[in-house]
């Protein structure tokens, strides 16, 4: 009996727990967005392989690469670092850096606006 009411009140705790944690995770999940400029795309079939080597880093939301300005905006959630974006884009063969270059020193811990 008496055991049985803790395994029900434990149960309830559990439940109390999680709950709070999905509620806390939705909240830490914001999302930032990352202008990039990327170097070494040559035709106009480049920016899709930029675009999909973004949206496999896991935390990007979308990512949209323009091939006449050279440049990148990804939308990614707060748990993402830029240099993931960056290496994601190095190993499809092309590089990435923050878009601004005067801001380059600032944002090269994240480039990304809040
Ligand atoms: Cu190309």
């Amino acid at each position: 009996m008496t055991k049985r009411l803790i395994n029900r009140s434990l149960a309830i705790l559990l439940v109390g727990v999680l709950a709070l944690a999905i509620v806390q995770s939705a909240a830490f999940a914001g999302e930032k967005t990352c202008p990039l400029r990327i170097k070494g795309m040559h035709c106009e079939m480049c920016p899709g392989q930029v675009e999909t080597a973004l949206k496999s880093v896991p935390g990007v939301k979308s990512a949209k690469v323009d091939y006449k300005s050279a440049t990148a905006k990804v939308v990614v959630d707060n748990s993402v670092k830029p240099a993931q974006l960056m290496s994601a884009v190095q190993k499809a063969g092309f590089q990435a850096e923050p878009l601004k270059p005067e801001a380059a020193s600032a944002a090269a811990s994240d480039p990304c606006r809040h």
